[in-house]
């Protein structure tokens, strides 16, 4: 059995063995929890990302950071793992949850992250694991629907995780959140 807690606040407080990044392909950084997962995890997180993507098989051409081609990169619904540097975590999970689109059913890829990401922490041996709101900031997926996803896939997921810790960045969030476990 696995518990479900929802904790408001910024994930890179927790204290859990491994915390999971809402990433994008390229997993060279970028804005929103990304952002703040490097900024205090510090540099290691960041070579150790720079080290997997390089030994990726995928060459995703056609993703493009800022105009340049990326070359490879981590496919939307997929998992990995890094150290998390001077977090107070023995490991960061990147996952990369899909852009919300209006005109395309996306949820099987965010169930993929959540799924994936838990998979990848059986691997590592974590029991605890806190998730923020995958796709819902830049990725403009609607909280409401990836509340749903998030809570319904971690609930019938497969796993060894004792403890897995949603963390609402603000008080909206949680709201759904805690309505969608009740
Ligand atoms: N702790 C917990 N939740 C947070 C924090 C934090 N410190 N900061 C933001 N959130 P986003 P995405 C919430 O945009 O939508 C990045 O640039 C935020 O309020 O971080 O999956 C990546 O590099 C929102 O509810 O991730 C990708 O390019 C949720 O975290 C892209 O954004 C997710 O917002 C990924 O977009």
């Amino acid at each position: 059995m696995t518990t479900i807690e929802l904790v408001r606040g910024d994930i890179t407080r927790e204290s859990v063995d491994a915390i999971v990044n809402a990433a994008n392909s390229s997993l060279l950084g970028g804005g929103g929890v990304d952002g703040a997962i490097h900024r205090r995890g510090g540099p290691a997180i960041l070579e150790d990302c720079r080290k997997l993507r390089a030994s990726l098989p995928q060459a995703l051409n056609s993703v493009r950071a800022g105009g340049t081609p990326i070359g490879k990169g981590l496919p939307t619904g997929q998992a990995v793992a890094t150290t998390a540097g001077d977090l107070d975590a023995r490991w960061v999970i990147h996952t990369v949850g899909p852009v919300f689109s209006a005109t395309e059913d996306r949820s099987d890829l965010l169930a993929s992250c959540y799924r994936e990401s838990l998979r990848v922490a059986d691997e590592l041996g974590a029991r605890t694991v806190a998730f923020p709101a995958i796709s819902t900031g830049v990725y403009r997926y609607p909280m409401e629907d990836a509340a749903r996803i998030a809570v319904d896939t971690v609930r019938t997921a497969r796993t060894d995780v004792e403890e897995v810790r949603f963390v609402l960045f603000d008080a909206p969030a949680y709201e759904v959140f805690a309505a969608q476990l009740r």
